[in-house]
Parts: C-alpha cells; sequence; structure tokens
C-alpha cells in the first residue's frame, strides 16, 4: 500500500520492551462483547491492530471472568460487582462517553473500557489503541471522556459527477455509478478513520446542491453508504436543493410557504427515512452566491428553514441552514451582511434548525477574526463552519496545520456574556444552554492513495476532529499525537517536526496575507496572489475591494469612520478594534486603513512592515525546509522526498506571494524596500 493510505491507523510494531511487556499483560485475556455491527466493527479493530502492535495474537474469552485482564462491555451488561466499581464514572457520560479504566477486581489488577452505549465502546476502542500507538502508559489508567460537541460533522462539497468543488486530493470517494452494489473498501476506511476521531456526521454532497441526489435513483445509493457508516457511529446528512421540488417534483413553485410545496418535502423526507431511518437531515445553502432560496418567493430564511424543519421533525432530523450569505445588491460592507440579515431572525427558528456560520466573515482567508455572529446570536443553535480543505491557503501543495487557526477562533472571547464567553463555549452550547450543538469541515478528503493530496493535510482533518470532540484541547497536543501515530515516536523527530507543523499557519499568514490583509487571491481558483484585480462583474469578488490600497495607505475602514462593522461585536471589542492603539495588529488592517507611514508597535513604518512580514513567511518556510531535512534519518525515502518536495513548492510560491504582492502594493506607497526583504528577480 502507498504511504499515507494508513492515515493515523498505522499500528506499527511497538520496539520499546517495557511498553510491549506491559501492554502485552493489559490484553493478555480480553473480554469483548460483539453482539451488534458497532460492537463487531470495534473489536475488528482491536483484532486488527493489537497483533500488529504486539507481535501476537489476541486471546479473547466468551466470558467475563477474574482471568479477564481487560474487559470491554457497555454498563448495562457488566455484573453487578463490576458495575459498583464504575458507576458514578458512568453516570457522568454522555451516550457517546466512555471510560477506559484500571481497578482492581477480585483481587486482581484488571483494565475496563466500558460506556453507555455501543458506539461509547467503538470510540474508547480507537481511543484505546491509540494510547498504545502514540506510546502511553496505560497501567494505572483513568480516563473518563465524552464529545463536548453533538453534531461532529463532514461537509463534502462533492457533486455527483464526482467533481469536488475546492477540491484538491482527487475526485469524489462516491462512486455513483458502481453504487449501491459495489461497496469499496475505501468507504469502510473512511468511517474508521472518522469514527477513530469522533466524527460522527457526514454531509456526502456539495452545497452547491444538485437536486437529482434525492431521487430515488440515487437515494438507493446513499442508502448503501448509510449501511456502511451506521456500523461507525455516522449518520448521513444531504444538501437540499430549495428549488428540488420545481426540478424533481413538477412543481411550479418551491415557495416554502405553499402547501403542495410543504406536502411535497414531507413526502421526500418520509421516503428519505423508510430508507435509512437514522437519517440525519438537509444541510442547505440558500439565496447565497446564486443559489435558489425563499426569497425568491418573497419569503425569508426563517420561513424556509423552518418548512423542512417541519419534514424532518417527526423523524428525529435536523437542518442546519448556512448564513453565509452576501449580495451584490447590497453595498453595505460583505463582512456585516450575515449578521445583519440573521440576528433578527434570533429565536424564531425551529428547535432542530441549526444555523451554520463560517468561521469568519468573509470567506476561510488564512486568518480572520471569529464571525460576529458568534455569541450574538444567543437563542439559536450555532454550528461553525471550517474549511478543512485548504482553498485559500495553498491547496494540497502547501503544508499549514490547520488546528493552529482552529484553535485561534475557538479560543476568542466573544464577551457576549462577559469576559470568557469563547467561541468554544457558543459552539459546545455552554454559554447559553443549547440542547443541540455542533461544528462543521468542509472535507479535504478524495481519491488520491493519501486521501488528502499532502500527507500533512491528513493532520487538518485528524485535528478537526479531535477539535470537534474537544474544542479546548491544544493544537500542540493534536500535533504531537498525530505525529507520533503517523510517523515516529521518537523525540528526536517530533519536537522539531511538530514546531514546524505549528509554526506553519503564522507562515502561510506572512507570505500571504499579513497584518490584517485579506481576500487578495487570484480570482475564481484563489491560490495565488491578485491584488490587483479590479474587473469582475461584482465589486465584492474584486481584490481591490479589500485592500483599498491608495497613496495614503492600505487596508479596510471598518471603524464608524467607514462600514462600521464593528459595531457588530460585543462593546468592549468594539472599542479595543476602533482604537487603532488598540487593535490587535494581526487584525489592523482588516479593521482599519492606515497610512503607509503609521508606525507599528516595533517601531517599523507600516510599509516596512508588511514588506518584513512578506518577508518573514518566505524565510519560515526556508526553516520549515531545513527541520524537514533534520528529520530525515526517522523517515523512509518516499516519506522525506514527498514533503521535501511540496516544501519546495511552497517556498516557491512564498516568494512569488512576497513579490507580487509587493511590487504592486509598492504602485501605491512609492516607497524602497526594507533592508531584509529580498529584491524581486
Ligand atoms: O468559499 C466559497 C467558495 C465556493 C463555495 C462557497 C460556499 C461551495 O469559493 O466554492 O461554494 O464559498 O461556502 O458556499
Amino acid at each position: 500500500q502507498a504511504d499515507g493510505y494508513k492515515l493515523w491507523l498505522k499500528y506499527d510494531k511497538i520496539e520499546n520492551s517495557e511498553l510491549l511487556n506491559e501492554y502485552a499483560e493489559i490484553v493478555s485475556s480480553i473480554y469483548f462483547k460483539d453482539d451488534n455491527d458497532i460492537l463487531k466493527n470495534a473489536k475488528k479493530e482491536f483484532s486488527l491492530a493489537l497483533p500488529q502492535m504486539l507481535n501476537k495474537q489476541v486471546k479473547y474469552s466468551s466470558n467475563i471472568s477474574s482471568d479477564n485482564s481487560l474487559i470491554v462491555d457497555v454498563y448495562e451488561n457488566l455484573p453487578n460487582d463490576l458495575k459498583d466499581l464504575v458507576g458514578n464514572d458512568i453516570e457522568v457520560l454522555t451516550d457517546e462517553g466512555f471510560i477506559i479504566k484500571s481497578l482492581t477486581y477480585k483481587k486482581k489488577s484488571i483494565t475496563i473500557i466500558s460506556a453507555k452505549k455501543n458506539i461509547g465502546i467503538l470510540y474508547a476502542t480507537f481511543r484505546f489503541l491509540h494510547l498504545m500507538q502514540t506510546h502511553k502508559k496505560l497501567k494505572s489508567i483513568d480516563l473518563v471522556d465524552s464529545p463536548k460537541v453533538d453534531l461532529r460533522m463532514l461537509n463534502h462539497w462533492d457533486n455527483l459527477d464526482r467533481s469536488v468543488e475546492r477540491g484538491y486530493a482527487g475526485f469524489s470517494l462516491w462512486n455513483w455509478q458502481k453504487l449501491p452494489e459495489y461497496i469499496d473498501q475505501r468507504y469502510i476506511d473512511y468511517a474508521r478513520a472518522n469514527a477513530s476521531i469522533g466524527i460522527n456526521s457526514t454531509v456526502l454532497t456539495n452545497v452547491n446542491a444538485n437536486a437529482l441526489v434525492l431521487t430515488p435513483m440515487y437515494l438507493e445509493k446513499v442508502e448503501a453508504l448509510a449501511n456502511v457508516f451506521r456500523g461507525y457511529g455516522i449518520k448521513v446528512y444531504l444538501t437540499a436543493r430549495f428549488s428540488a421540488p420545481i426540478e424533481i417534483g413538477n412543481l411550479e413553485t418551491s415557495d416554502p410557504l405553499n402547501p403542495e410545496v410543504e406536502k411535497w418535502w414531507s413526502n421526500k423526507v418520509a421516503e428519505i427515512y423508510k430508507r435509512i431511518p437514522d437519517f440525519g437531515g438537509f444541510l442547505v445553502k440558500a439565496n447565497s452566491e446564486g443559489q435558489p432560496g425563499p426569497q425568491n418567493y418573497g419569503r425569508n430564511h426563517v420561513d424556509g428553514a423552518n418548512m423542512m424543519a417541519t419534514a424532518l421533525k417527526p423523524f428525529g432530523g435536523n437542518v442546519i441552514w448556512r448564513a453565509f450569505v452576501y449580495s451584490e445588491h447590497d453595498d453595505t460592507d460583505r463582512a456585516k451582511q450575515a449578521y445583519d440579515e440573521f440576528l433578527p431572525y434570533d429565536g424564531k427558528f425551529k428547535d432542530n434548525v441549526l444555523v451554520q456560520v463560517k468561521n469568519g466573515a468573509i470567506d476561510f482567508q488564512p486568518r480572520e477574526p471569529f464571525h460576529p455572529m458568534f455569541g450574538a446570536m444567543k437563542k439559536t443553535p450555532l454550528v461553525i463552519e471550517f474549511q478543512i480543505t485548504q482553498e485559500y491557503l495553498g491547496f494540497s501543495s502547501h503544508l499549514v496545520f490547520l488546528p493552529k487557526l482552529f484553535e485561534e477562533v475557538l479560543d476568542s472571547d466573544t464577551y457576549q456574556k462577559g469576559k470568557g464567553s469563547t467561541v468554544a463555549k457558543v459552539i459546545d452550547g455552554s454559554l447559553y444552554g443549547n440542547t443541540l450543538s455542533g461544528i462543521a469541515g468542509v472535507a479535504n478528503i478524495g481519491t488520491d492513495l493519501n486521501w488528502t493530496g499532502h500527507p500533512f493535510a491528513q493532520a487538518n482533518w485528524y485535528g478537526f476532529g479531535r477539535l470537534a470532540w474537544d474544542p479546548d484541547l491544544s493544537s500542540e497536543k493534536i500535533a504531537d499525537e498525530w505525529l507520533r501515530a503517523t510517523y515516529s515516536n521518537n523525540q528526536d523527530f517530533i519536537e522539531p517536526v511538530k514546531n514546524l507543523m505549528l509554526t506553519s499557519r503564522e507562515a502561510v499568514v506572512n507570505y500571504m496575507n499579513p497584518l490584517g490583509l485579506h481576500h487578495i487571491f487570484d480570482t475564481g481558483h484563489h491560490y495565488g496572489p491578485g491584488p490587483w484585480v479590479d474587473n469582475l462583474g461584482r465589486p465584492d469578488w474584486n481584490p481591490v475591494y479589500y485592500h483599498q490600497a491608495d497613496a495614503n495607505g492600505i487596508g479596510f475602514d471598518r471603524t464608524p469612520s467607514g462600514s462600521n462593522a464593528t459595531e457588530q461585536y460585543a462593546s468592549y471589542l468594539e472599542k479595543t478594534f476602533n482604537d487603532i492603539n488598540t487593535i490587535p495588529e494581526e487584525y489592523l488592517l482588516w479593521f482599519h486603513h492606515v497610512p503607509w507611514d503609521y508606525k507599528l508597535q516595533n517601531g517599523n513604518t507600516l510599509w516596512d512592515g508588511i514588506a518584513l512580514k512578506y518577508q518573514e513567511g518566505v524565510n519560515d518556510v526556508t526553516h520549515m525546509i531545513q527541520t524537514w531535512d533534520n528529520a530525515k534519518p526517522y523517515l523512509n525515502d518516499s516519506e522525506y522526498n514527498e514533503v521535501k518536495m511540496l516544501l519546495q513548492i511552497q517556498l516557491k510560491e512564498a516568494k512569488w506571494w512576497r513579490d507580487a504582492c509587493l511590487l504592486y502594493f509598492q504602485t501605491f506607497s512609492k516607497k524602497e524596500l526594507p533592508e531584509g526583504v529580498e529584491k524581486p528577480t
């Protein structure tokens, strides 16, 4: 198999003899009940992983007895004396949580893995194996863990022709032509990988939706996928094209208040649940970037979402309604439009509607301040949408460790309910006591042999899942775990390469969009620099709209003298952002139009500061290459070469970004490049 196919589930043999002995003892006699699909899959993972890691077959016993060294079962099946030992810990678990504990049972040391439900056992299994893979001590383990977020979802922007919008890792995994009969091993491995990091929902299709997926011909195929994923605790969702009643239902309208339309959706939903009893629901992009929606009929987002919610409610399904809206007919700052449009609807959505909001107010830029809807929309559960695929972050050619970006957003304090009202608390529902919570990530997965194109892009899928489980995890811990499971447990490898990962996000900000610059990508593909583009049909698509460079300076004035987007934040932040003396410099040009001679905190002029940041980005990539070269002894040739070649592309393109942006901005600043910045050749 090619390097990378096995992801972070490689289960390499453990060479350290002390650990090997410890683990071998713990699993010397296992009781593992597997009387249903989820437990079967869990046990299968055990039987795959343990012989590889421990280099010997495992022994299962058919009854729980005092001879067992490891007991795996849901709580209700445990004998009473064991129940007494673990009862308190089980009580605090959610339905998806688990315990892994060492304890003394009948005077012997044993390990127990238990949970309220089967799915908890599956998650525990993956965690237990992961702890072994990452060489953690297990002898006196005491782990009680539950996910903090309910819906941990991947959003695939996969089209029915298998192209993937903003996908840089091959084609869509879903082979519609061979489904439903042909179950590709990939579907199973995809489900395993997701379950191993706790992802429990997947939206199979692009938000720019094709109504055909809701026809019987496709639903049969969706059903086949759902049947595979169910055994791994993953629910299937579909995108619902708002005009489907017209396109596939022969109606003349898709007005959400039209009884025929309501009936059509109710019937459609019932048809889906007949095939897929645990269907998750619909993800909807409506009246956004030309997609149809309720506004086509003079209705609003609440009308549209609630109509679908009513159809889904009897079956326990959800509507996830996206708030990614901005209009060319609206000349207010694009960054303000979603908030302005959605805030008045707070409290009006049905209880099975969640509103999905991108992490920032523009569009998945290398850095954006958190979206002002977080914390402000108090009565509606908000799902945060991250983009794992690197649309504005170098596709699958650049190494960028995104958990650093995700963490920055989740840790941001909205101040909406006083200090400490972080985005993470909004998302996990704890700030306002929501009954439903969710995190979505736009998937970076495709048919590439290694799933994600860039080997390190696997870490972004992995890290997304881990943060969805626990939004308070540190990116440092995630990088550490992933490196150990993927490459090596050798500390001399891990420390420098972890550092490389953790600096990679700031590097891309520096060489693409430093100091709050944003959306200066070339048209359409969003890959290379295009700050000069000013001729697109819609002004809000032109990079010049976002950087506003002129003879005086650069940056988008979002203070009261400009668009006043700052007013959408809690008053403490509004003040902080409005005042050029208190604004964090990483957001400077996001909120302020700043003179070229303005003095930055370090004493440099803005012009020099921008130029030096671009250079710093290039230098960062040079360091990343050096680090990778030093890591060579710990890698096989293909592992080393693949990343090395990609880093060389990254270096070349970091220079391209630096030179293109500086040469262009220099036509306004009319200033020389400062010392230390390489002259473009
Ligand atoms: O990021 C932009 C992308 C579009 C995408 C849109 C969205 C799916 O450029 O490709 O469409 O956002 O999120 O709806």
